[in-house]
């Protein structure tokens, strides 16, 4: 059976999104896009639910079940929301959620074409880190992918965010202002293992290193990674 946890108290941003989610997820511990979804919620000060399939269980829910009913696609995360209404996509979902709450998106055009180029850039990345860690062959795979197109995503966004006029003062992807962005890019840096141990595997990086303080100096944020909640 799925674990289930529910996190803080609702809230007027738990209002302006609808009610409490849940979300259906790996439990995989705070990683994955999963966790880039609750690190919206979280900083929102958004309570929610969380179900948590372990990856033995996963593939009986992924064929049939509640699951398999809500997302055609078959994948997680899925969210819940109160009245039936169902949500897929974590990048659509933390758009959305951001829409209604009026915030984690850029003022102009440029602001928001920046942000969501970055999100892009990072989808790519997740996508093959995910395929190189979750190899069979993770051994040779992992290490390879982090020589190779890890160094080639760290590189490349460490230089648009150098570059960007918008990007460049920071501490966030569009400058002073926190957008959905942060928390996707924030999350696979966390993921990879880049943030820990003192932002090692951050050292040729100092504007990612920035950003990834100014995230997790964030009230709510802060308060997440020294509850129990977190869980590596
Ligand atoms: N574009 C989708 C990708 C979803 C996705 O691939 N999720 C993975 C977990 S992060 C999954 O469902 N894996 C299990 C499976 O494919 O059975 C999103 O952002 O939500």
């Amino acid at each position: 059976m799925p674990h289930e946890f529910t996190y803080d108290i609702e809230s007027a941003a738990n209002k302006a999104i609808g009610g409490v989610p849940i979300i259906h997820y790996f439990d995989f511990q705070s990683r994955g896009r999963g966790q880039a979804v609750r690190l919206l919620l979280i900083d929102a000060g958004a309570a929610y639910k969380d179900v948590r399939y372990t990856f033995e269980e996963w593939p009986k829910y992924k064929r049939s079940g509640p699951v398999a009913e809500m997302n055609p696609t078959g994948n997680i995360p899925v969210i819940e929301m109160p009245g039936g209404k169902i949500l897929t996509q974590s990048y659509a979902i933390l758009r959305h959620w951001g829409r209604q709450l009026g915030a984690y998106d850029g003022k102009t055009e440029d602001e928001k074409y920046w942000a969501d180029a970055i999100c892009d850039i990072v989808i790519d990345w997740r996508t093959l880190f995910i395929a190189a860690f979750f190899s069979d062959n993770q051994k040779e795979d992992y290490p390879k992918h982090q020589q190779g197109d890890r160094k080639r995503f760290l590189n490349a966004i460490e230089t648009h965010l150098k570059g960007s006029d918008l990007s460049r003062r920071g501490p966030y992807v569009i400058g002073s202002k926190m957008t959905y962005a942060d928390f996707v890019l924030f999350q696979l840096l966390h993921d990879e293992n880049l943030i820990q141990d003192g932002r090692k595997g951050l050292q040729e990086y100092p504007r990612l290193v920035q950003l990834a303080d100014a995230v997790q100096s964030r009230p709510n944020i802060k308060k997440f990674f020294s509850s129990d909640a977190y869980l590596g």
